[in-house]
């Protein structure tokens, strides 16, 4: 099974919690290191990059990479022949998953290749004015399904569509952004149906990122465990 290194994580640590690194108060290293252990993994964005330079994200997937799953958040969507070049070298950087777009086409094409890390493909996005990606979901879903990638990203501030895409997908691993800043409640997503829970302001804005990262854990935690009792 692919994303089996993000599942053992989970199993091993009882997180679901994956936190986004996009604009850092801190030295990322410093960050990650604090909230490391109630964490599955970190999503790397552009704004980390841009601030702290690609040696820096090289720096941070080397010291983190043995134990959290290191995924690359730059919502690829060019030509197949380009993003396979940028999936060959973000492998090189040392992540275990990237975010790719769908709605640019020609994903089959990209999955196919070989180096590329784990795909996880945007099939709705959380903010309210991304209408036209929603008007298409089910035939995204499927696009990504079809393709053979790895997971989803589904938005957590609607969870009628985390639902829909558990429905369309039953075993494809859903990641979930939106919780805490953007308005959901910390466990929503999983309940709706998502593997994993993508936060970011929440905790990496918080005075203290390591209380704020377990108290995030430990809602999932409670969440998950009601949830098993359902499945
Ligand atoms: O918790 P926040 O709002 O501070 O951060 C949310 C993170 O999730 C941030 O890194 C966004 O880029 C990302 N995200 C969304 O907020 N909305 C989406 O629809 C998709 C993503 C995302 O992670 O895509 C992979």
């Amino acid at each position: 099974m692919r994303t089996r290194k993000l599942w053992e994580l989970a199993e091993s640590k009882g997180s679901r919690l994956i936190v986004a690194l996009d604009s850092v108060p801190v030295e990322p290293k410093k960050l990650v290191k604090e909230i490391e252990e109630y964490v599955v993994g970190v999503k790397v964005g552009l704004p980390l990059l841009l601030q702290w330079g690609s040696q820096a994200v090289r720096e941070l997937c080397e010291a983190f990479r043995g134990t959290l799953y290191m995924l690359c958040d730059f919502k690829l969507a060019d030509i197949p022949a380009v993003m396979v070049e940028e999936l060959k070298l973000i492998s090189e950087l040392g992540f275990d998953g990237a975010i790719v777009h769908l709605f640019q086409g020609g994903i089959k094409a990209v999955a196919t290749a070989a180096d590329r890390p784990e795909l996880f493909g945007l099939a709705a996005m959380t903010h309210s004015e991304s209408r036209l990606l929603e008007v298409h979901f089910g035939e995204l879903v499927h696009e990504a399904l079809e393709a053979g990638l790895d997971g989803l990203v589904v938005p957590a501030t609607k969870p009628e569509l985390v639902r829909a895409a558990r429905k369309i997908a039953p075993g494809a691993t859903l990641l979930a952004p939106g919780v805490g800043a953007q308005g959901a409640l910390p466990g929503s997503a999983l309940e709706a149906g998502a593997d994993f829970e993508i936060v970011g302001r929440l905790v990496v804005a918080s005075p203290d990122p390591c209380l704020a990262a377990r108290a995030v854990r430990d809602a999932h935690r409670a969440r998950v465990s009601v949830i098993s009792e359902w499945r």
